[in-house]
């Protein structure tokens, strides 16, 4: 994993806050993948901080325990914890319905903080635990709770930059692709990025591609629908769980550096993923794609990881 111990403040700073329990940590450990420890976790103590590196650039991201007493110190502390904020992350517990108002309120509090300093950085409310087992089986009220708390929101704010997604960690592309699109907003090569891979997909007539960094975030993608779309999304949280037990077990390591790839076949449509290095002594990327055909352009992809690096690295 490419989360580094932090020690000082550097790069931009996302960061992730809310009451407590509303599910910050999970967030960022499904992020990683270390979806086993989200099982066993408990209360984050004050702030947590992290450096991890996206599409090359340093990002600090600040885990703002949620407990009350905490929450007071960063509100009577806004310069350490508030202060160069880049991208908030307003995490909100959609099953825990009797203490919306307080998150609400907590938000008003912290939103005050950015006025003064003054700061005002985009804000991404997830509604979060929004879990499709509990969407499938309507035993909610989750659409009308997100639309209320989301009006609630805009009006009693009236704050220009506020955003809003559902998430759950039971449907990990929802993370994903709500964090991916946040951290291309802080990268001015996003869209070139977007453009290749739209360009390579048509190229080798694949109809969903998907370039994922070691953290699972998606730096660029193109689907040809919807349907494709899911089909991606629900098969790589499996390649990616692979690719790293494949890592940890010594003996199969071989095998997987032999071809960097795994491809999966069902009937005449194909799933490839496969590892990428963009850049020697860099962190690998991951492409995930899809096609109906037979398969294996080996120069194409070498052209692709020279546009790719071009861009990114350049
Ligand atoms: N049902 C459901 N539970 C979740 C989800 N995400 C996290 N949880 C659970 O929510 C609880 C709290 O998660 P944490 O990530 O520790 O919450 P936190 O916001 O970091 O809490 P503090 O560190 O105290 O601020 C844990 O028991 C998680 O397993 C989700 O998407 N759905
Ligand atoms: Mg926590």
């Amino acid at each position: 994993m490419e989360y580094l111990k932090e020690e000082k403040t550097t790069g931009q700073k996302i960061l992730f806050t809310g009451l407590d329990d509303a599910g910050k940590t999970s967030i960022i450990l499904a992020l990683q993948r270390e979806f086993s420890k989200i099982a066993i976790l408990s209360p984050t103590r004050g702030a947590q901080r992290k450096i991890f590196e996206f599409l090359g650039k340093e990002i600090s991201e600040w885990d703002l325990g949620g407990q009350m007493t905490y929450r007071i110190s960063y509100l009577k502390n806004p310069n350490k914890y508030f202060d160069n904020t880049e991208i908030v992350i307003y995490v909100i517990d959609i099953q825990n319905e009797p203490r919306i108002p307080e998150a609400i309120s907590y938000l008003k509090d912290v939103v005050y903080q950015f006025l003064k300093l003054p700061i005002n950085p985009p804000i991404y409310v997830f509604f979060h635990k929004y879990d499709p087992v509990l969407i499938r089986n309507k035993l909610n009220n989750f659409i009308a709770l997100t639309e209320k708390s989301e009006e609630t929101m805009r009006n009693e704010l009236n704050y220009e930059k506020i955003y809003f997604y559902n998430t759950s960690i039971y449907d990990f592309s929802t993370i994903m692709h709500a964090m991916s699109e946040i951290l291309l907003e802080l990268y001015p090569k996003a869209q070139l990025i977007e453009k290749t891979i739209k360009e390579f997909a048509n190229k080798i007539n694949s109809e969903g591609l998907m370039i994922i960094d070691e953290n699972s975030l998606i730096i660029g993608s193109f689907y040809k629908d919807e349907k494709i779309k899911k089909i991606l999304d629900s098969a790589t949280p499996y390649f990616l769980t692979l690719n790293d037990s494949f890592k940890l077990g010594g003996g199969s390591e071989e095998l997987l550096q032999d071809q960097d790839q795994i491809l999966v076949q069902r009937a005449n449509r194909y799933i490839l993923f496969k590892q990428i290095i963009l850049k020697t002594g860099f962190s690998p990327y991951y492409v995930i794609l899809t096609k109906k055909g037979q398969f294996f352009y080996k120069d194409d992809f070498s052209s692709l990881i020279n546009l790719l690096g071009e861009i990114i690295f350049r």
